[in-house]
């Protein structure tokens, strides 16, 4: 067990500077020779692995022609208890690699296994297992709490702890804001850092935190038996409401009291790779937004209703901010945007249009307010509004419109009949995508955080799921997580201190900072782009190597959907 006080952690941080100077030399050598980040042939899957009764899909990379089988071998023994026959040779031009499939998906025995392919290396150990996937989503978990500003943190994996100071205490200043009160300061401490980076942004703070709750909608039933290592753990919330109730209290205080919302809270400039208690430099809350303000408000409508029977009082409070920046948004439905001008920080901005629909589905499911319906039929036709295959922050309409799809007010029967078509058309897109890449993704391009977009399609099939029945939008969705946990062209997971080879070089300041070797688990990093093949496992990648919670929380609702209590 590593536990280590401030005196040692700024000893070895010279250490570490030295250490990343190093691993920079080598991920240049790196770039010039071998590529460090994946080795081109080899068995590529779910490294943490695969339930008993879904699908089960390998991608291979490199077979011979004349090698038509794989092989299931039990571990620890390596006796072969299954084999089966390679698919056909197939290209997948998004990493211009042959590719050739192993299904063994009619293997259903629970253990410890790894997959044989003569002439290659055998494949990394996974299980199959009911509830194997609750250990991802409790280190998911795990990795919000390492999140978490202006309070202390301690968090263990692996032996390894992990901590970090009350931080960002003097958060945040008001002279972007008000420049009338410019040296003064609003509370605006708490909440989650977005991301790699120490920065508080409204929008991403509040979609991240409207999927969170979007899960608890849909299987709060099992996550209220989650039981996570934090501070709040022995009191009346259900840990998972309360690790998400963190950073709904600091959105909380993004609001002022005319209603508007502050876009975002942080420094001018991003800090270095530093240790967030080392991060004095004054931090801002910006100007108001229309977007940061509707985001808040749907989120607050979600988050009054999810919280209201474990504590009314904050459930009213929610509903209070909500109405109060609907007020403000109805008064101003132009799109204001933020002056960002003096920051360098994250821009999140689009169009509020989106979140405004967002807030307004939200409003109108938490009240049953018939202006909140009749300003979206004023807004545009909801025909112009259907599910996004793919969608990020600056989205949230798909939050809002799987609240009406599934709402239990009185709504407009040919209206939930499109919706209903159209999200069963987005999922068999995904599917469809699924099908024809080599490693079953189900997005077709490659941007910055791609990687949280493929774990948040889950949302889209497993609600198809939900309407449909249809077992095959499951399968979908645990081939994303196989992605995700090694079925990729690098046969890495992508997901800190968990599976196979995780990335070791996050672009996040805490696992820079700390002196500790492995980065703080439980993080998704962005992926790959432009194209599959471009991911690097080094810390200066923030384009393909940060984590965020948006790609975190999307991770958390496919792991929430698998999530087993029986067999925890
Ligand atoms: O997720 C964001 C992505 O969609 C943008 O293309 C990118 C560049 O603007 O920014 C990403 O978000 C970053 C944010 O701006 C600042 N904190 C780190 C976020 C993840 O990289
Ligand atoms: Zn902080």
């Amino acid at each position: 067990m590593i536990a280590r006080n401030e005196h040692r952690r700024r000893g070895i941080k010279l250490i570490v500077v030295s250490l990343m100077a190093a691993s920079a030399a080598l991920a240049i050598v790196a770039r010039c020779g071998a590529d460090e980040t994946r080795t081109p042939t080899g068995i590529r899957l779910n490294t943490v692995g695969y339930l008993p009764d879904l699908t089960k899909r390998a991608t291979v990379v490199g077979a011979e022609t004349n090698v038509s089988e794989f092989a299931v071998i039990s571990l620890p023994n390596e006796a072969v208890v299954h084999s089966g026959p390679l698919s056909a040779i197939r290209r997948h031009a998004d990493s211009g690699e042959n590719v050739r499939t192993a299904d063994f998906s009619a293997f259903k025995t629970p253990g410890r296994y790894l997959l044989r392919v003569k002439g290659l290396p055998d494949s990394p150990p996974f299980r199959i297992g009911a509830g194997v996937y609750n250990a991802s989503l409790r280190l998911n978990m795990l990795g919000f709490l390492g999140q978490r500003c202006g309070a202390p943190v301690r968090l263990e994996h692996n032996g390894v702890v992990y901590e970090k100071g009350a931080c960002h205490l003097k958060d945040g200043f008001l002279d972007y804001y008000d420049p009338a009160r410019a040296g003064q300061i609003k509370d605006g401490t708490g909440g989650w850092h977005d991301a790699g980076d120490y920065g508080k942004y409204t929008v991403n703070g509040a979609f991240a935190t409207g999927i969170l709750l979007a899960a608890w909608e849909q299987y709060g039933d099992k996550l209220a038996k989650l039981e996570l290592p934090i501070p709040e753990a022995d009191g009346p919330l259900p840990d998972f409401l309360a690790e998400v109730k963190f950073n709904l209290d600091w959105l909380l205080k993004m609001q002022f009291p005319d209603g508007r919302v502050s876009h975002k809270l942080t420094r001018t400039r991003f800090s270095p790779m530093i240790m967030p208690t080392d991060d004095q430099e004054r931090r801002y809350f910006v100007s108001w937004g229309a977007d940061a303000t509707a985001c808040l408000a749907a989120v607050t409508a979600k988050a009054a209703r999810v919280y209201r029977p474990f504590d009314p009082q904050y459930a009213d409070r929610c509903l209070e901010a909500s109405t109060k920046a609907m007020d403000a948004l109805r008064n101003q439905w132009m799109d204001v945007q933020p002056d960002q001008s003096a920051f360098r920080t994250g821009g999140y901005l689009k169009s509020a249009r989106s979140d405004r629909l967002w807030a307004l589905l939200e409003y109108w499911e938490t009240t049953g307010d018939e202006r909140s319906m009749r300003l979206i039929g004023q807004l545009a036709n909801l025909d112009n509004y259907l599910f996004d295959v793919d969608w990020d922050w600056g989205e949230g309409k798909n939050l809002g419109l799987y609240v009406y799809l599934f709402s239990k007010r009185e709504r407009n029967p040919a209206l939930v009949e499109q919706l209903q078509q159209d999200l069963l058309g987005a999922a068999d897109r995904i599917a469809r995508n699924h099908d024809r890449h080599g490693y079953g993704r189900g997005l077709r391009s490659y941007y910055w955080g791609c990687n949280g977009s493929v774990a948040r399609l889950s949302l889209t099939l497993l609600l198809a799921h939900h309407i449909s029945g249809d077992r095959r939008y499951l399968d979908v969705v645990v081939d994303q997580l196989a992605y995700l946990y090694g079925r990729n062209p690098y046969g890495r997971s992508f997901v800190t201190g968990e599976g196979h080879n995780p990335p070791l070089f996050p672009h996040h300041r805490p696992s820079a900072a700390d002196g500790i070797e492995a980065p703080w688990p439980g993080h998704l990093v962005g992926g790959g782009h432009p194209t599959e093949l471009d991911w690097k496992d080094v810390l200066e990648s923030a384009a393909t190597n940060e984590n965020a919670i948006n790609w975190d929380a999307s991770l958390a609702y496919a792991l929430a959907a698998f999530y087993d209590p029986d067999a925890d």
